[in-house]
């Protein structure tokens, strides 16, 4: 098939069946950026709540740009790979001091900016400027392998996927284009049973003509993901608890936490809390019970989280730097990991007191 034809088919695909979406109907390269972020390994309909609240209180990069970082962190807590918002933020910034606040439109630039790689860029670039960069995240990847009949996604397939891209993204709509394959990748050619009847391109797939579709491209599965046992201790004093800002270049860097950490080979949970709390607030602590232990994954590893209840009492605890006393009710003013709002769950359910 010929690049503009390939290109055709897909563009007009995208405008008849493409979904309503409220990033796809604005124009203004800041909003797409934002979208494009927030997208990455994250699914659209977990991403479209966030979004529209984040217009809502931050609708031009320079709201952004000139926002306190905690702001933002809290319009962002839940959504995961935290990492994603400081850097946006950190790029609003220099978008806004070296470029007078325009988003720069060339590919080095732009891609220049904290958190944005080659997808990103082609994404945006193509999307809000109209230039004919491709934009390849895995759903692309999918519908090309299958297209082309590529089993392995060996780094010299890549390439060639990247490569079939580059020659059909045309001039004119090419983030339609992008889109459109992106779409595609979401809605129809899907990892199992693909809807291949309704598909713009079937005519000239390769895995469709080898009735194969759903072997389309050799997936390695993963090896297990590490598991670790997490103490950490919900520190009373009268009615409010401690909890303290986790440093800034950690994992989940800049929410707040109770204080506690990883068990070690051998130790026991309780051996483990005494250590940690010595560690980070000085405080032989007074443990009155545990919390039914919570389980929570992350992309890399999953915890077992095992909360306790501590009383502060005549050994009175070292606070860090950035720390606060907060009772129930100040919950929602911090930004806290998804696992500990599953403990605020359960203690919402039971008795927050002890
Ligand atoms: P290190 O020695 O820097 O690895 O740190 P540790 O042993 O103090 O452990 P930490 O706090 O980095 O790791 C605990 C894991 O549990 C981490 O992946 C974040 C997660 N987590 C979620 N909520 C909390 C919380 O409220 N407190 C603590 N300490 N960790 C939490």
């Amino acid at each position: 098939m010929q690049p503009k034809i390939l290109s055709k088919c897909i563009v007009d695909w995208y405008n008849f069946n493409k979904r309503d979406l409220p990033f796809r109907l604005t124009k203004n390269p800041y909003k797409i950026w934002l979208s494009e972020v927030m997208l990455q390994q994250t699914k659209v309909n977990t991403v479209l709540p966030y979004y529209e609240k984040w217009i809502k209180y931050f609708p031009t990069l320079k709201s952004v740009a000139l926002a306190n970082f905690d702001d933002l962190l809290k319009l962002w807590e839940g959504l995961g790979y935290y990492n994603r918002c400081k850097n946006f933020h950190k790029a609003t910034k220099i978008v806004l001091n070296h470029y007078d606040g325009i988003i720069p439109n060339t590919f080095e630039k732009f891609i220049s900016l904290p958190g944005v790689g080659d997808y990103t860029a082609g994404a945006v670039l193509s999307i809000a400027f109209q230039k004919p960069f491709p934009a390849i995240d895995g759903n692309v990847v999918r519908v090309l392998s299958r297209f082309l009949g590529i089993k392995n996604l060996t780094k010299r397939n890549l390439r060639r996927i990247k490569n079939t891209v580059i020659s059909v993204v045309p001039p004119k709509k090419p983030g339609d284009f992008n889109q459109g394959l992106m779409e595609l990748g979401a809605i129809i050619c899907l990892p199992k049973n693909p809807k291949c009847t309704d598909c713009p391109i079937i005519f000239n797939c390769k895995a469709y003509e080898r009735k194969k579709e759903n072997i389309y491209p050799i997936l390695h599965k993963k090896g297990q993901n590490p598991h670790i046992s997490v103490v950490a201790g919900i520190i009373w004093r009268k009615n409010t608890f401690y909890i303290q800002k986790r440093k800034m270049n950690s994992m989940l860097g800049g929410l707040w936490e109770f204080p506690g950490g990883k068990v070690k080979n051998g130790e026991t949970l309780q051996n483990a809390l005494k250590r940690e709390l010595i560690e980070e607030c000085g405080f032989e602590p007074k443990i009155i019970k545990e919390i039914n232990p919570i389980k929570h994954s992350y992309s890399h590893f999953s915890i077992t989280f095992h909360c306790f209840y501590c009383i502060e009492n005549k050994t009175r605890l070292s606070p860090r730097k950035e720390s606060a006393w907060i009772t129930v009710d100040e919950i929602k003013l911090y930004s806290f990991p998804k696992a500990n709002h599953k403990i605020f769950k359960l203690l919402s359910k039971y008795d927050w007191f002890i």
